[in-house]
């Protein structure tokens, strides 16, 4: 369905358009098998651009009329787009062109969901919608008239006029071709206002299908929390008179922050108690706050071209962080991200698909909406933060909206302000942005005469492209622990620039115990083999949440680690030392049931393979279950104990202190189920009246075998829910036995309600198996031929979404010889498709290189 041979884009080869929109008027009459769009856009010569023939992106369109200055022309027509002659000064041109919406099932440009038009153009959709210079760096007024008999029909900007069968919307803020957006449909809305730091009354909506409107309080108030948090923390005010949200139910990503009409992924925006968990309406609070922040970072200044992805979405991942802190717990919003930077961004970056947080080639950019520039962009932005302090981040953010508002930037117009501002230099931390990899760091300690001396060692393995690496700025956070736990030297950020590097401390009376990487203050990995005595210490004294989680992090890894290659029983000092903490109620319960989560078997799978050892998933698996029966026996008078100590009793919240107790007494009720085989797990689902514990419960009896019942009782309860039912099917694959994993994803796949096609029931069964770690690798080779087999189908229908779940199989070179071969040809399978989209060609490329 594409062309056979994918071209490759390069940073260096940037040059700008030829011409500059000065507005565009669009005019879309609405039908599902022939949407016309007529196009009226005056363009002028760019007089900072080179010589160059006038092409305009296309794809998918039936070309009707095009005309300049009023005079039919006849353009060259190509897949990909037109090129045609025009005047040399400036001049007005038209198209007319015919799309199929409802034929549409990628999901990009302009599509049809459950009978509602609605569209997609992050990256490069709006070419499916009309010719257009469709790059970020074009940026243009947009006038748009909807024709069509929806009730509802939205557009970015403000509503300047309707009538009977039409509206027009007018956006007065210049923005790329991405940032377009277009709903018609009959939908219902829940309203909301805001008055913004000077005055201005906003009006705001979230629309949804008829059915949903009680789904929406939540996600009103969390709009209205992200926009005064944005005010209050960054002085960035609202700018249209109009903030809507729409819930879609397919939709190929989380959300999308087209100008003044957010589009979100229903499963991202609706919440009720009874159908969403505690960690959903979190979810559902950060997707909200990170669109709306967008309004600033990404739409009012945009990115120069593709390749400068990270400096929205690393910046605005990185706002979002802050502000879930603020909402909720800094410590345990911490724990959190870095417990999912190492389970997607580590392995991205330590595999084949490893690339920069500024990529300098692609061929799909729709391939780079990754971990590694989304993540680790907001952790590079963090330990800039780090390194320059609280006051002069401030500033430089003060003066890149001042400087850069209503531009196309860069990184280095982003990293300019911050030298600017601060008077440093950056050149070497903007290694940040074009190495890739994960940084090693070990460290070496040394005592003597009251100087205390700590040696760091940094190096970066290579990876695809880049065999060399050199030394990182790291911003290292360290803290000094006399013997008796108390703080000698409080947090202090070291500032390591060469590939060894040594500091000291003076005056200490007696060797103290560091506190290493507090925080997390760099994403490097740190190999430090410190005593496990070292390591209990810290897990009782230090004042560091992240570094006292990651203490017992280490030790259950270490732990783990013995019984996989040496056979060794559970570490009982370790489970011991966790007693103390779990049954500390000054602690917050959320961070407990943290402290409580054994490392997840595919980070198991990546420390024995940086160890040197091929991970065996059935042994990791067996190790991590013969762990837990330790832990829940050990305990075994505790727990019921700590689950009448979570109760709530007070009417549901999904605020952090109820979430944080519904989260340990989950944790709880999992081991519990070990010594009673699910009699508490089948009773707190009988009274359940939310979904966090009913789901809760619920993934104890699956993974007990004890669940047939309360599937049965779930799914008459809820078949008419469909994001509750993504929950329904997901779960079964995920808590399931891994040898029943892939016949139990396969058997899911068969029933009529497996709507395939719908990007999140295709991931809650897809991707709950690649997340099923033994399941996924079992031995027979089903689960990998299972999950080929889908990709090969669902390829045809929506690509982005097929090479984004390609990237399963990018851990395939650490298993052994048999289990490599099986993931290899089933990659070679996929990529000797016939007709393979340029997506999935891409992908499968670079996990076979
Ligand atoms: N910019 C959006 C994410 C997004 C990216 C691509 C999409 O389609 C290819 C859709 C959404 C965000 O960061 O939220
Ligand atoms: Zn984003």
């Amino acid at each position: 369905m594409e062309d056979a041979s994918p071209q490759t884009i390069y940073l260096k080869d940037y040059k700008p358009f030829g011409w500059q929109v000065a507005d565009v008027h669009l005019t879309v009459t609405l039908a599902p098998n022939a949407t016309r769009v007529k196009t009226r856009i005056h363009f002028e010569p760019n007089p900072n651009a080179p010589a160059q023939d006038f092409f305009l992106h296309g794809e998918e369109l039936t070309l009707i009329r095009a005309a300049i200055d009023g005079t039919e022309v006849t353009p060259e027509v190509t897949p990909q787009g037109l090129t045609c002659t025009v005047p040399d000064g400036p001049f007005l041109w038209e198209s007319d062109v015919e799309i199929a919406p409802a034929e549409n099932t990628a999901l990009e440009g302009l599509y049809m969901s459950n009978g509602m038009y609605c569209t997609q153009c992050e990256a490069e959709g709006f070419r499916k919608i009309t010719y257009y210079p469709d790059r970020p760096d074009v940026m243009a007024t947009f006038t748009v008239r909807i024709e069509g008999d929806e009730k509802v029909k939205l557009s970015n900007g403000n509503p300047t006029d309707s009538g009977e069968g039409w509206a027009e919307w007018h956006d007065p803020w210049p923005k790329p071709a991405y940032l377009f957006a277009l709903v018609a449909g009959d939908l219902v809305n829940h309203p909301g206002e805001f008055t913004t730091m000077s005055g201005k009354d906003v009006e705001l909506n979230i629309w949804v299908r008829p059915g949903d409107e009680g789904k929406c309080a939540f996600g009103m108030e969390a709009l209205k929390a992200s926009m005064k948090w944005d005010e209050e923390i960054y002085g960035r005010e609202y700018d249209l008179d109009i903030f809507n949200i729409v819930a879609v139910d397919d939709f190929n990503m989380g959300a999308m922050e087209n100008k003044g009409l957010n589009i979100f992924n229903s499963s991202c925006v609706l919440a009720s108690p009874e159908t969403s968990t505690d960690a959903n309406f979190e979810r559902i609070e950060a997707i909200i706050a990170h669109e709306y922040f967008h309004n600033w970072t990404g739409n009012r200044i945009t990115c120069r071209d593709w390749f400068q992805l990270c400096l929205k979405e690393g910046l605005t991942v990185f706002r979002d962080s802050e502000f879930t802190s603020d909402m909720r717990s800094a410590e345990v919003k911490r724990i959190s991200d870095v417990i999912d930077l190492r389970a997607r961004q580590f392995p991205e970056d330590q595999g084949p698909l490893s690339h920069p947080v500024r990529p300098e080639s692609f061929q799909e950019i729709n391939n780079f909406y990754t971990a590694t520039v989304y993540e680790k962009g907001a952790e590079v932005i963090g330990m800039l933060k780090r390194l320059v302090g609280e006051d002069d981040y401030a500033k430089a953010l003060d003066l890149y909206f001042d400087r850069h508002d209503g531009d196309a930037a860069t990184i280095e117009d982003w990293l300019r302000v911050f030298e600017e501002a601060t008077g440093r230099d950056l050149s070497q931390f903007k290694r940040w942005y074009s190495q890739s990899g994960t940084p090693h760091l070990s460290v070496t300690e040394d005592y003597a005469d009251g100087t205390y001396t700590l040696t760091f060692a940094q190096h970066t393995p290579p990876t695809p492209g880049q065999a060399e690496k050199a030394p990182q700025v790291l911003p290292i956070a360290v803290g000094l622990l006399n013997p008796n736990g108390d703080e000698v030297v409080g947090t202090t950020v070291l500032e390591m620039t060469e590939a060894e590097q040594s500091f000291t401390f003076e005056g200490l009376s007696s060797k103290p115990v560091p506190s290493i990487l507090r925080g997390f203050s760099a994403p490097v990995v740190l190999e430090r083999d410190s005593a496990p005595d070292e390591k209990r210490f810290l897990l009782a004294h230090d004042s560091d949440a992240f570094n006292r989680w990651e203490s017992s992090r280490d030790l259950a890894r270490a732990c783990l680690y013995a019984m996989i290659t040496e056979g060794d029983g559970p570490d009982m000092a370790w489970i011991d030392a966790l007693e103390q903490v779990i049954r500390d109620d000054a602690l917050d319960p959320a961070f407990r049931a943290l402290m409580l989560a054994l490392p997840t078997q595919a980070e198991l799978a990546q420390m024995l393979h940086a160890k040197g050892v091929t991970p065996d998933p059935d042994a990791i698996y067996a190790a991590t279950e013969t762990l837990r029966n330790a832990m829940a026996e050990r305990w075994s008078a505790l727990l019921p104990e700590l689950s009448g100590q979570m109760r709530v009793d007070d009417d549901y919240a999904p605020d952090a202190e109820q979430s944080g107790k519904r989260a340990l007494g989950n944790v709880v009720l999992s081991l519990r189920t070990r010594l009673d085989g699910g009699a508490a797990a089948q009773a707190q689902f009988d009274a359940a009246d939310n979904m966090t514990l009913q789901l809760g419960a619920l993934s104890c009896l699956i993974s007990a075998g004890a669940e047939d019942k309360a599937l049965a009782a779930f799914e008459a309860q809820w078949k008419n829910d469909r994001l509750v039912m993504d929950k329904w099917f997901a779960l079964q694959v995920a808590a399931t036995a891994p040898e029943n994993a892939a016949a139990r994803a396969e058997a899911l796949t068969k029933r009529p309600d497996f709507d395939w096609k719908n990007p999140n029931r295709f991931r809650a069964v897809m991707g709950s198996l690649a997340m099923n770690h033994a399941g996924f690798h079992a031995k027979d080779g089903r689960g990998y031929r299972l999950l080929a087999d889908w990709l090969i189908k669902l390829d045809e229908k929506n690509p982005q979404t097929t090479a984004r779940m390609c990237s399963v199989f990018q851990t395939w070179k650490r298993y052994d010889t048999d289990r490599q071969a099986m993931m290899k040809a089933e990659l070679q399978r996929i990529a000797d498709r016939p007709g393979l989209s340029r997506d999935v060609t891409e992908m499968v490329t670079r996990l076979l290189s």
